[in-house]
């Protein structure tokens, strides 16, 4: 064996399929091309050959993985691995137990187990285990699945588990070049636990270049391992001025440029969103259906996901994806999503189909989805007076779903999961009217766009911004977001010509109109925390 534990790179790990192979494509003559293209380690997984097949594969694969220098892993038969003297096996939590296989085994023989739940995580660490295999973190058809899939979200849990230990872990099931980096970037705890590697088997194995679906693979990785504890490390500090000033350029930039604002939102405040996002300049589009999704996203601009109405999951769950993958800003609105299961479970799979940018939402329901009884819901409305500690709650939750959280009420709090900004702008008619909070969704999504084409500015260096999943700063696009709406609150309350909520919408929109920098400065009412 040439690898001891500690030297494996287990960043793209191989596991092979040959029932995947295209036509015409040769098992060895794939394998090689994967390894050219930077596969970093090998697990050999037959799971319909007789044993006699299964070992010749395995000993021409050893071959190979040698002349490549990589480690070579064999799935389930620890036979199979003794007689060829693999680098290590891999067991499924059906197979063999990893104590009985390692009084088989030769002491240095890498173990690795699959993992789906948290107990599967603490058993493998009692068992001194050298990685695990968490999975499956998206649907996949090349196994059969004998629970649900994990999700990019709950992949962070597992690993938080392994906290403390050496154990490797690698993340498995339905990745692929598209989705990689997302879930490279998601699967992270809130200690800041990430990753070692991705394994795959169809991506590679199914392809009829293999060298080129590893190597966009080893691309992904690259600039995610190069940028993320850069990432995790710095983070912008800010202060009042850098905010407001932030939000007037954001404001300048989206009346000048007008980017296109995509929103499923729902039925009861289409129009009025759309109005608002005229108002502030930009430009709405309302499209619902799947197959227009590719390409809006290839539109700059950015993305509003609200779902008041679940009427078109399958198009929010493509939208989504499309503008992760162009680095466009992804805003959702979970309307009250702690009204029913139905919601509670179509937020969790919008949220492991894609990564949101930001998540906007009342006290009501950022309690729902981060699974808190603090703050409890009535429909879409929160009741009660808030969180005891709502600065910590909004840190938590931006943490926790790598991503800028919104808390909206009487006192508006954003935070990118390190700075908590306290917003204290607005007017009690917001509540008097429909869908005050959709339109604050659609502010936020508009001021995010804004940040995005500022990002993407010829002159601004692309180099920090190629590993993340958007494009831009996120905090200050969602605070703009919130100021714009509940600074023009406040001046329409004040006309003499709004009589109550009836009057009070269109002047809404008026004051959004109308909105100066000069005013929204003067009035902001901000706080760094
Ligand atoms: N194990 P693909 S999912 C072999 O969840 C395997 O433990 C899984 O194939 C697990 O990359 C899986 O083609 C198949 O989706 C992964
Ligand atoms: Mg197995």
């Amino acid at each position: 064996r040439y690898h001891q534990i500690m030297t494996i790179d287990f960043s793209l790990y191989l596991v092979t399929g040959r029932e995947l192979l295209p036509p015409g494509k040769e098992y060895l003559e794939s394998l090689e091309e994967a390894l050219q293209g930077g596969v970093t380690v090998v697990q050999i997984r037959e799971k319909r050959s007789d044993t006699l097949e299964f070992l010749e594969i395995a000993r021409e694969s050893k071959i190979l993985c040698a002349k490549y220098k990589v480690p070579l892993i064999i799935n389930d038969r620890i036979d199979i691995a003794l007689a060829i003297q693999a680098d290590g096996v891999h067991l499924g939590q059906t197979d063999m137990p990893v104590h009985v296989a390692k009084t088989l085994l030769p002491v240095g023989t890498v173990i690795g187990v699959s993992c789906n739940d948290p107990d599967h995580v603490k058993k493998a660490i009692e068992d001194e285990v050298d990685y695990i295999g968490i999975g499956a973190v998206w649907s996949t058809t090349t196994k059969k699945l004998a629970s649900p899939v994990v999700g990019v979200r709950g992949v962070g849990s597992l690993l938080q588990a392994l906290d403390g230990t050496n154990i490797k872990a690698v993340a498995i099931g339905g990745i692929n070049s598209t989705n990689a980096l997302r879930t490279l970037h998601g699967s992270v705890s809130i200690s800041g636990h990430r990753l070692d590697g991705i394994a795959v088997v169809s991506d590679i194995v199914a392809s009829s270049a293999p060298r080129s679906a590893a190597q966009r693979l080893r691309n992904i990785l690259d600039v995610w391992i190069h940028h993320f504890d850069v990432q995790s490390r710095v983070t912008p500090v800010y202060d009042v001025g850098t905010i407001k000033n932030g939000v007037v350029e954001l404001m300048r930039l989206i009346r000048d440029k007008s980017p296109l604002i995509h929103q499923i939102t729902n039925v009861v405040v289409t129009n009025q969103s759309a109005n608002a996002t005229l108002a502030l300049g930009a430009s709405p589009i309302m499209a619902t259906a799947s197959e227009e999704m590719h390409d809006l996203s290839r539109i700059p601009g950015g993305l509003l996901i609200n779902f008041g109405t679940i009427t078109n999951k399958g198009g929010m769950i493509l939208a989504g994806q499309y503008a992760n993958e162009a680095q466009k800003p992804v805003v959702f609105d979970p309307v009250g999503v702690g009204a029913t299961q139905f919601r509670k479970t179509t937020a969790s799979e919008l949220l492991n189909a894609w990564q949101a940018s930001v998540i906007k939402g009342n006290a009501g329901e950022m309690a729902s989805l981060a699974n808190s009884n603090e703050v409890q819901a009535k429909g879409v409305d929160s009741v009660g007076s808030g969180f005891a500690d709502p600065a910590s709650f909004i840190r938590e939750i931006a943490k926790k779903e790598r991503c800028v959280a919104v808390m909206t009420g009487p006192t508006d709090w954003v935070s990118d999961g390190v700075t908590v900004v306290k917003l204290e702008n607005g007017n009690k008619m917001l509540g008097d009217i429909t869908g005050s909070g959709c339109i604050v969704g659609t502010c936020v999504a508009t001021f995010c766009a804004g940040a995005s084409l500022m990002a993407a500015a010829p002159g601004t260096s692309p180099g920090p911004e190629l590993a993340k999943l958007v494009r831009g700063n996120m905090l200050i696009g969602a605070v703009g977001g919130v100021l714009a709406l509940t600074v023009a609150a406040e001046c329409a309350a004040e006309r003499s010509d709004v009589h109550g909520s009836g009057t009070f919408l269109p002047a809404l929109i008026d004051e959004l109109y109308n909105l100066k920098p000069e005013t929204l400065l003067s009035r902001a009412k901000v706080q760094v925390l």
